[in-house]
């Protein structure tokens, strides 16, 4: 004899395996119908949310720790090239500084090679000429600047023993011309140290002797006022120090 349906489908849930899969369906599926989540699977999917958040919080960490080296990179590569340029101006001032000098010290050399040539003779930072020939205290001076000189300037005692080993009578750069018995030197410095023979200066025989030459030089003390439109050698002095 037939059986209903429900008696059927009791007989198909008693048979062997179709009852195992009926059981894992029953854990799916409550008495109402809903879906509840199944225990392994939700430990599956917490797992797999925590793991995706520590690779998010690992990614940013990474980012930042990245950044930090690569602005401490910066910063580094910064300060070196910094420093490379300021080495850089330093050789450059250095290497300015030298040529400057060296083009002073070949300048120097070539005016000593010319005032030697011409005749000159040096003695602690200048050069001096002597002149051959006979003028005026006045020409003898206009000599000198025509040279790019002056009239001797006796500064020490080691100078007025340099000009008396040329054993000559000769103007130097000394007058009182413009007021009588101020004696200046040709750059307006007035007389400080001076080496008057004895009795000079003494506009002899009431004489207007205001100019200077070297008529004692057989003397440490050579000098004499003369008048000075005599006729003399003259001595023109030129500073050029090393
Ligand atoms: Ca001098
Ligand atoms: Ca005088
Ligand atoms: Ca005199």
């Amino acid at each position: 004899m037939p059986k209903n349906e429900s008696e059927i489908t009791i007989e198909i849930g008693n048979l062997p395996g179709i009852s195992a899969r009926s059981d894992a369906l029953k854990s799916y599926t409550g008495e109402d119908g809903e879906v509840a989540t199944p225990v392994p699977g939700g430990k599956l999917h917490r797992c797999i949310a925590v793991s995706f958040c520590l690779l998010c919080i690992l990614q940013a960490a990474l980012n930042i720790s990245l950044r930090l080296a690569l602005s401490f990179q910066q910063n580094s590569l910064t300060e070196e090239r910094e420093e490379l340029k300021r080495q850089l101006n330093d050789y450059a001032s250095q290497q300015n500084s030298l040529t400057r000098e060296r083009d002073e010290l070949k300048r120097k050399l070539n005016d000593f090679a010319n005032y030697a040539q011409q005749g000159w003779v040096y003695f602690s930072d200048s050069f001096y000429y002597i002149s051959s020939i006979k003028k005026t205290w006045q020409g003898s001076r206009d000599d000198c600047l025509h040279r790019g000189a002056d009239l001797i300037i006796i500064n020490s005692k080691e100078e007025q023993v340099f000009t008396r080993q040329f054993e000559k009578i000769m103007w130097i750069g000394l007058t009182d011309r413009e007021t009588e018995a101020r004696w200046e030197w040709v750059d307006r410095t007035l007389l400080t140290t001076s080496f008057w023979y004895p009795g000079e200066p003494n506009n002899y025989i009431g004489r207007n002797e205001d100019c200077v030459e070297t008529w004692y030089y057989n003397d440490d003390n050579s000098w004499n006022d003369v008048v000075c439109e005599n006729q003399n050698f003259w001595i023109c002095e030129k500073k050029m120090a090393l």
